[in-house]
């Protein structure tokens, strides 16, 4: 039995989960019920899309994104696990041997259960599969678990799995790019107050004193925050709570024109369209999880207009 069809038969649900063969032979779980729908691939347990029935789509995916196996996709919800950003080992021969954002994003994912709840909504979860591959790089025994809940909200939880004897330490963020109207008339609230660090400016720490506006490349890690944000877009009209825990940083990013230019992946003008808002545990707040427990970080993705 190929895989496709080993998924259908284990994990599908009639008229609301199916997998298929998708672009580049990258396998696609493609979820619709009453409230919305979504693509998902397997690869990275990488969400591409996220529509509700009654509003523009909420997760933005780049016009120029790339599907190849074990390439990170431009847009949609990459998994940046076990660490964030660039791997910092202390010695930059090593260093450069680890992918940006960690293992998940570009590594297999299995799907382990699908179900549908009794509010409609569908939910299915996925493992990162552990091969050789993710051992060298990551050789602490663990497991890491996605469970994606669609519905009238888009709800995540990223839960890893210290299964091992020693504890380690692990920072992560759901790099979620959303659709924005346009990013003059885009505002993010929430993170007023907080010290960030300021990575287009010499990683710099500062403090935000007002609502983000976002006027040039911004690329800041807002650290020791557990409050929601708010993108208030008032181009479409709405607002997009990110409601957070088990996370206490706050990632918020766009490229802006000159280095969106360079991204082959990106599309040209295509960055006024979108806006990271990265729910993550980085920098001074990475998470040593110990042995035998695990930690979770949860995010709550919902619309809301008038
Ligand atoms: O989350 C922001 C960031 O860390 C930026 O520094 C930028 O590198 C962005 O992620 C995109 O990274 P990627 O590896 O997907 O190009």
């Amino acid at each position: 039995m190929d895989e496709v069809t080993n998924l259908n038969h284990r994990f599908a649900i009639n008229g609301h989960l199916s997998f298929e063969v998708g672009e580049n032979g990258l396998l696609m779980a493609n979820i619709q019920n009453a409230y919305a729908q979504a693509e998902i691939m397997l690869q990275g347990a990488h969400i591409l899309t996220y529509q509700p029935v009654d509003d523009a789509p909420l997760i933005w995916l780049s016009p120029k994104a790339k599907y190849l196996p074990g390439k990170a996709v431009r847009g949609g919800v990459p998994i940046c696990w076990p660490w964030f950003g660039n791997y910092e080992s202390g010695n930059p021969e090593t260093d450069k041997n680890y992918p940006a954002h960690g293992i998940a994003r570009t590594g297999m994912w299995e799907v382990i259960n699908s179900e549908m709840l009794p509010n409609g909504a569908t939910r299915i979860t996925f493992a990162l599969l552990m091969d050789e591959a993710a051992a060298r790089l990551w050789p602490h025994p663990s497991a890491l678990h996605y469970i994606v809940t669609v519905g009238r909200d888009l709800i995540l939880e990223l839960v890893t799995h210290n299964t091992g004897s020693s504890p380690f330490t692990i920072s992560e963020a759901l790099h979620t790019y959303f659709v924005i109207g346009d990013i003059d008339a885009t505002q993010v609230s929430g993170l007023e107050g907080c010290a960030y660090i300021d990575k287009v400016d010499g990683f710099k720490r500062k403090t935000e004193p007002e609502k983000v506006t976002v006027t040039s490349e911004i690329d800041r890690v807002y650290l020791n925050t557990t409050e929601d944000c708010i993108i208030e877009d008032h181009k479409l009209h709405r607002n997009i709570l990110v409601a957070k825990t088990g996370s206490d940083t706050t990632v918020v990013w766009n490229p802006w024109a000159e280095k969106a230019a360079q991204m082959a992946d990106m599309g040209e003008g295509s960055y006024r369209g979108m806006l990271c808002v990265e729910s993550a545990n980085a920098a001074e707040n990475a998470v040593t999880v110990a042995p035998g427990t695990h930690h979770s970080m949860c995010v709550v993705y919902a619309v809301q207009r008038g």
